[in-house]
């Protein structure tokens, strides 16, 4: 039986997830849930994640959620090439942390941004909320960009680059509804490579969001 892989379109949870299934080639079958219709609150998925949100798998009947959980998950049962964490220790710390990182620090932000721009409709956009989010993303990436030595994240392409990628393709994508929210000193030169990098990736076409398109 295939993992089932529940998704909706738009979420960056759920993306680094499918990412992860495609850089692996773990096959799956791609449950597509939309949240306007309710399918996150009916009982059925409430049972698979009492929190309602996407990402969730369930694997020969065993059910998880949290995308950095199922990540993990994804490379413990499958290990070996391609793989998404370093065999080595200390690049696979070094992933773990940047994984962390951009859990902790840039999803955050990418959040509140996402309240304040794609969930408020553009009369009632408020300066304020819209400003500190945009200078916490800032910030953060300031760190990323400083960090930057190679063509990925962490060394080979990783679940460094598979978390990171999503939110920031997000944060792209409300710059486009809101005007000088995405300006040139926003993201770096590396970044904004590395960014062209993974757009590149034939995993992240696949997996483009279908209502982005
Ligand atoms: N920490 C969770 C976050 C998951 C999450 O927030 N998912 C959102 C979509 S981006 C969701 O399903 N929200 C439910 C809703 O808005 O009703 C993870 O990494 O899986």
């Amino acid at each position: 039986m295939a993992l089932a892989f529940y998704y909706a379109s738009g979420s960056p949870y759920a993306w680094r997830v499918w990412l992860a299934l495609e850089h692996k080639g773990i096959p799956y079958e791609l449950k597509t849930l939309s949240f306007d219709a309710g399918d996150l609150k009916t009982p059925e998925f409430s049972a698979l994640n009492p929190r309602r949100k996407v990402p969730v798998i369930v694997d020969e009947g065993f059910a998880l959620y949290e995308s950095a959980a199922i990540v993990e998950y994804l490379e413990d049962t499958r290990p070996g090439e391609p793989r998404l964490f370093s065999p080595a220790p200390r690049q696979r710390a070094l992933q773990r942390r940047m994984v962390r990182e951009a859990d902790q620090y840039f999803a955050a932000p990418m959040e509140r941004l996402v309240e304040a721009v794609l969930f408020t409709p553009p009369e009632r956009w408020s300066e304020e909320p819209i400003a500190a989010a945009r200078a916490d993303l800032h910030e953060e990436l300031a760190v990323r960009e400083k960090a930057m030595g190679g063509e990925y994240l962490a060394g080979a392409l990783s679940a460094a680059d598979f978390t990171l990628y999503p939110y920031l393709a997000l944060v792209l994508r409300m710059g486009k509804r809101r005007p000088g929210l995405v300006t040139a000193d926003l993201i770096g030169p590396a970044i904004s490579a590395w960014m062209r990098r993974m757009e590149a990736l034939p995993v992240t076409r696949k997996t483009w969001p279908p209502h982005w398109k």
